[in-house]
């Protein structure tokens, strides 16, 4: 049985009960397949699992759709049961933020400014801070994330090093649908049409990465072919770890677009250059 805390003393007495390892999910809810494959992940790190549920004000800018995002709890207490999670944390903005918005905050640093953090400032000083506050609260040993949000992993992990948060922090493959589009609890704003749309940006990763063996102008090239008529934010090629792409290796394909109202973001791993 999933047990559901919501203050952080019920919690502390939750976690005092977990025995062995544990692995802690954050999420904001509404919870698909991709939440659902983190949970599956985690099972396999460690004893036990957590989810967190809490979506969070603090990385919302104000423009963004803190008021409309999807809050689905009950349905997703039933697939968490489902999952065999041991323990929901589904905390109050005032549990979380006792003092109102806090004075100290985690900085992102230059990787926070870049891709993301250049069109939504503030969003990754809310997401680390966040972050901070739940492995605190948790204390888990192991932490689970997408690889959907990339530079959001990227972040977490420079964190958790640069800090000494002292928890592992593990990355999980984007779960799609079979036609392409990686989940997202925000596809459920787009209209069946939008949705069509959308699919040119997992078509956009594929062409690109497809490209990999004849390097970056040619990945480029695909990629922009195929978002034709999108309202792009950015394509980028970065390495690994979001500095610049190199020549040849392991690299990742990024983009975010805006479909009607929605943004939407995707990213694949490619490698540049002859094998
Ligand atoms: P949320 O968007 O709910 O995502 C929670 C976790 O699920 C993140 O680690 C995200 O990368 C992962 N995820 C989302 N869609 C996925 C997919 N299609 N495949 C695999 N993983 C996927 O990301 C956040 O919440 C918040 O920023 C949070 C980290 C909880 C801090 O508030």
């Amino acid at each position: 049985m999933t047990e559901l805390v919501r203050t952080r003393a019920e919690l502390a007495a939750a976690r005092a009960g977990v025995a062995g390892s544990l692995a802690l999910v954050p999420t904001m809810g509404a919870l698909h397949d991709g939440h659902a494959e983190l949970i599956r992940h985690g099972g396999t790190q460690a004893d036990a699992v957590a989810v967190s549920v809490f979506v969070n004000p603090l990385q919302f800018g104000p423009a963004e759709d803190l008021d409309r995002y999807p809050r689905t709890l009950e349905r997703d207490l039933e697939l968490l049961d489902r999952l065999g999670v041991g323990l929901v944390f589904a905390p109050s903005a005032t549990e979380m933020y006792p003092n109102g918005s806090p004075a100290v905050t985690v900085d992102p640093g230059p990787l926070g400014a870049l891709l993301e953090g250049a069109s939504r400032p503030g969003h990754f000083a809310g997401v680390l801070t966040v972050v901070t506050k739940l492995l605190g609260l948790v204390h888990p040993d192991v932490a689970v994330f997408g690889e959907k949000d990339y530079q959001q992993l990227a972040l977490i992990r420079r964190a958790v090093a640069d800090l000494e948060l002292g928890v592992r922090i593990v990355g999980a493959p984007t779960v799609r649908d079979p036609d392409g589009l990686a989940l997202s609890s925000r596809n459920r704003y787009l209209t069946p049409q939008q949705r069509r749309h959308a699919l040119a940006l997992s078509r956009a990763l594929r062409a690109g990465a497809e490209e990999g063996p004849s390097g970056a102008g040619a990945v480029l090239k695909a990629a922009t072919e195929e978002l034709r008529g999108i309202d792009v934010d950015y394509l980028a090629l970065r390495g690994v770890e979001l500095g610049p792409a190199p020549a040849t290796g392991p690299a990742r394909l990024l983009v975010a677009a805006r479909v009607g109202t929605t943004r939407l973001i995707d990213n694949v791993p490619l490698t540049l250059g002859p094998a």
